[in-house]
C-alpha cells in the first residue's frame, strides 16, 4: 500500500513538474543541435532548432509548454520575432511547415483571416474558454500564405527553438569554461 501510494506520489509529482518551466541542462545546451543562425540588426547572433528538421522530432507535436521546456532543456526557447527580419528568416526557413507555440506578441505578420474568417488576432476559440493566447504560425492553412494566428495554447504543433541569452548566461556562470 505504501509503495503503491508512494507510486502514486511520485506520479503526480511527475505530472505537476511537467507543467513548470525547466531548468537548462549544461550538456544538453552544449550539444544543442543548431539548424540555423541568424544576427540581427542589432549585432545579436542566435541559434535556431526546427523541429521537423531533426530527425527524432520530425513528427513531434506538442503545446505551447512543452515546446518551450524542449527549448529551454538546451538554453534556448520558444522563438521570439522581435524584427520584421527575423520573421522573414523563420517564415522562409518553415516552407512547408507550419509552427507552434511563441512567448511574445509583437505587431507584426498576422493573417487577414482566420477559422471565422476575420482577421486575426481574433481570440475565436475564447467561446469554448480557451483564450487564444500562443502565437502560431500557420503555413497558408487558410489559403492566406504563411502568416501569424493567435491560438489556444493547447495545441499540438511543430516547434522553433530560438538561443536563450538568459539560459546560455545561466549555465556559463554555473559552469566556468563551458563551449555553448
Ligand atoms: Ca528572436
Ligand atoms: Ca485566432
Amino acid at each position: 500500500m505504501l509503495r503503491q501510494l508512494m507510486l502514486l506520489l511520485i506520479g503526480a509529482a511527475m505530472v505537476m513538474s511537467q507543467r513548470r518551466l525547466a531548468l537548462p541542462d549544461p550538456r544538453s545546451c552544449a550539444n544543442r543541435v543548431r539548424h540555423a543562425t541568424y544576427r540581427d540588426a542589432r549585432g545579436v547572433q542566435h541559434t535556431y532548432f526546427f523541429s521537423w528538421e531533426h530527425g527524432p522530432t520530425r513528427s513531434l507535436e506538442v503545446d505551447w509548454l512543452d515546446a518551450r521546456n524542449i527549448c529551454r532543456r538546451h538554453c534556448m526557447d520558444a522563438v521570439s520575432m522581435e524584427t520584421p527580419q527575423e520573421n522573414e528568416f523563420i517564415k522562409q526557413r518553415i516552407a512547408r511547415a507550419k509552427i507552434g507555440p511563441t512567448t511574445q506578441r509583437n505587431s507584426g505578420d498576422w493573417s487577414h483571416t482566420g477559422g471565422f474568417g476575420q482577421a486575426q488576432p481574433d481570440n475565436r476559440e475564447a467561446a469554448q474558454g480557451n483564450d487564444e493566447s500562443c502565437l502560431s504560425i500557420l503555413n497558408n492553412f487558410y489559403n492566406d500564405g504563411i502568416k501569424w494566428h493567435d491560438v489556444a495554447c493547447h495545441h499540438l504543433k511543430p516547434f522553433v527553438c530560438e538561443d536563450s541569452d538568459e539560459l546560455l548566461n545561466f549555465v556559463r556562470s554555473r559552469n566556468p569554461g563551458i563551449r555553448l
